[in-house]
């Protein structure tokens, strides 16, 4: 590929490029064009414009990890959404092997839905896109950002980064050893299903019994955060005892 150094991790493919809009962005029209497939990852030192949820701007100055993974699954496509599940998970073991061979100790926890936090600030986020045609998904874009070297200081949510916590680790090197994790997880995803991971997943939930607020599209939303439901939805209960089902939001 043009303007890249490829190389080969295990069963991926990686394109490195030294500066992009968004990873997702070219991952996504490659994607659509059949020029990268199944396993196939764009990485980028910097982002000019790259993306959060829902289009909020993800900041991508150079030093930190910036990829985006090509998946092909042929699965239902209400599945879709549990691989930002299976991601976190795997990046939430990637950090902490990282810190253990490091000798850190620090507390990585998965806020819902899609944010891996350390010590309670955000380190890294998910933005899972996918192509829907005829109800076949025909592909989804895992996209990943994780601060290795530095975080924006104005945030919704209070930010971190790597290098906070004395961690020394480059882009390339950490995301080869969340391919390693993820690789296990999501096989074990595509054959024996969500209930493994959302076991995972709750081990690690940021706030789970506990008190939550979660803003959602226009209010805001409190109550005792019981668990995530076998699709990935976030169940609160609320004072008056009601059972709410949380589709789209923000915990904060
Ligand atoms: C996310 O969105 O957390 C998803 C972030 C995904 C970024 C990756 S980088 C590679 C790939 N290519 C892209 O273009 N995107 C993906 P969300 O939950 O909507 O959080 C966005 C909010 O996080 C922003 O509104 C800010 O408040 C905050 N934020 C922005 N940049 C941040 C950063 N570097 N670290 C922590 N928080 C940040």
């Amino acid at each position: 590929m043009k303007n890249s150094q490829n190389y080969q991790f295990k069963k991926y493919l990686i394109h490195q490029f030294e500066e992009l809009d968004s990873t997702n962005n070219l991952a996504f029209s490659l994607a659509e064009n059949r020029k990268i497939f199944a396993n196939e990852i764009i990485v980028a030192d910097k982002q000019n414009k790259g993306r959060g949820r829902v289009d909020r701007k993800w900041e991508s100055p150079i030093g930190n990890l910036y990829f985006s993974l090509v998946l092909q699954p042929q699965i239902a496509v209400e599945k879709v959404s549990q691989i930002s599940f299976v991601a976190i998970c795997a990046l939430q073991m990637a950090v902490e092997k990282t810190f253990k061979n490091q000798k850190i100790v620090a507390k990585i926890e998965n806020k819902w839905p899609n944010d891996l936090l350390i010590e309670q600030k955000k380190v890294a986020g998910i933005l899972l896109e996918s192509k829907i045609s005829n109800e076949n998904c025909e592909f989804v874009i895992l996209g990943i950002g994780l601060n290795i070297n530095s975080n924006p200081l104005q945030t919704i949510f209070p930010a971190t980064n790597l290098k906070e916590f004395l961690c020394e680790i480059s882009p390339l090197k950490i995301l080869e050893i969340f391919l390693e994790e993820f690789d296990n997880l999501y096989e074990n995803w595509l054959n024996f299903g969500f209930e493994n991971i959302r076991n995972l997943w709750h081990k690690n939930a940021y706030n789970l019994n506990s008190k939550i607020f979660v803003n959602l599209d226009k209010s805001r939303i409190e109550g005792i955060f019981q668990e995530i439901d076998k699709t990935g939805n976030l169940i609160l209960k609320t004072d008056n005892n009601l059972i709410k089902k949380i589709t789209f939001g923000d915990v904060c």
